[in-house]
């Protein structure tokens, strides 16, 4: 039987920065631009692409877009120049293999041979992994510009484009009182027309925690995100017994399988988000949403803040996953000022539409690629 053979013939790391609509505020930084990492791979003549993107730098986790240009083009692409795309699993073992720890680096490599595995066989990524499950995904908004009334004008629009009917809020950055104060304002005002969720982002110790999570809970809060450090998994579990009422997700403290079995033995969450990057890719994706799925936890298809080439491959992943109790927050391509790639995603009734293939389904834009990187020079004008 003849089988695809793919032999990685390329593996190129593009750093870009691609501004933001509006500040876009979190407990540890503030963002008015985007940090990604485009990775393009050749293999049998096929072009795939992956992207990693940092929030603030090596703040929201340790890897830099520096970090994963020079692992990808360097370290990564050494181990990879040479094998065959095709044989998949076989790819993410050596990609795990070959350095430690780079899970934004591997996960960009992990997606961009998928995307030209898929594309090898004029497929959806999507079907490459058994099929989606379902070809639409609710989609969240983060309200972050850092005013109350903003925000409750934004969501407003939100509402009335039928884009978003979920909010996240980001909290941690200000005094717990007037966090609480912002949330509280604004479930009012979306009371029985939107969710509203907070993400504390690591920034709030166990007393806090403690004393601020019930009043959250208390204003319609259903579900609050790394509330604790990442490290602090007995502090998220004591919350989570403390607050029935609230779902404590795990974001940043859930990278690896084995720090999701360790928050389902220790009781420590009732929500995951998931993320590829946090997860090296496609294979530890797949791990960690098994063990979510069989303690019991509900899934959130989560975001890096990714472009429209990291948001399309964590689309076709997350649809292959069944039921995502929480839905999604892909919205990163809707809070970038411009894009990399030459068709946008399907936006509508409060979901993100699966595109139809093959691969992730869409190009890279390379007029808009050569004004955005930033590691030459810019001559032209997008
Ligand atoms: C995070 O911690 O969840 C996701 C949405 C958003 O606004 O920030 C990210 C990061
Ligand atoms: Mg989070």
């Amino acid at each position: 039987m003849p089988r695809l053979r793919l032999p990685i013939e390329r593996i190129e790391a593009i750093p870009a920065r691609v501004p933001t609509i509006r500040p876009h505020h979190l407990s540890f930084a503030t963002v008015d631009a985007m940090d990604v990492v485009i990775v393009r791979v050749t293999a049998g003549g096929v072009v795939g692409y992956g992207e990693a993107s940092t929030i603030g730098g090596p703040r929201w986790g340790e890897e830099s877009p520096e970090g994963i240009a020079a692992i990808v083009g360097t370290y990564l692409a050494e181990a990879m120049l040479g094998q065959d795309a095709a044989q998949l699993n076989l790819a993410e073992a050596r990609i795990a293999r070959a350095v430690r720890g780079n899970f934004f680096a591997k996960a960009a490599l992990s997606m961009a041979l998928h995307d030209a595995v898929a594309r090898a066989g004029g497929i959806r990524l999507a079907d490459l992994l058994g099929g989606p499950q379902a070809i639409h995904l609710p989609l969240a908004w983060t309200l972050a510009s850092g005013d109350t009334a903003r925000d409750i004008e934004e969501g407003e629009r939100m509402l009335a484009l039928r884009r978003h009917r979920d909010f996240k809020l980001k909290i941690g950055a200000h005094a717990p009182e007037d966090d609480v104060a912002h949330v509280a304002a604004i479930a009012r005002a979306f009371e029985g027309r939107a969710s509203v969720r907070v993400d504390v982002n690591q920034a709030w110790d166990e007393p806090t925690a403690a004393r601020f999570l019930p009043a959250l809970a208390g204003a319609g809060v259903a579900m609050a995100e790394q509330p604790v450090a990442a490290w602090n998994v007995a502090a998220m579990a004591r919350l989570q017994r403390a607050n029935p009422r609230l779902a404590i997700m795990g974001d940043e403290g859930i990278a690896t399988p084995q720090d999701a079995l360790r928050h389902v033995t220790e009781a420590a969450c009732h929500a995951v988000a998931l993320k590829p990057a946090k997860h090296g890719g496609v294979a530890g994706t797949r791990a960690v949403a098994a063990i979510a799925r069989s303690a019991g936890l509900g899934l959130y298809g989560g975001t890096m803040l990714e472009g429209t080439i990291g948001t399309l491959a964590a689309l076709h992943l997350y649809t292959t996953l069944g039921d995502h109790a929480w839905g999604t927050e892909l919205f990163g391509p809707l809070l970038l000022r411009d894009t990399l790639a030459t068709s946008g995603i399907e936006f509508r009734d409060f979901a993100i539409h699966l595109p139809e293939g093959p691969g992730i389904g869409t190009e890279l834009d390379e007029d808009k690629l050569g004004f955005f990187r930033t590691d030459r020079s810019r001559t032209s004008l997008p």
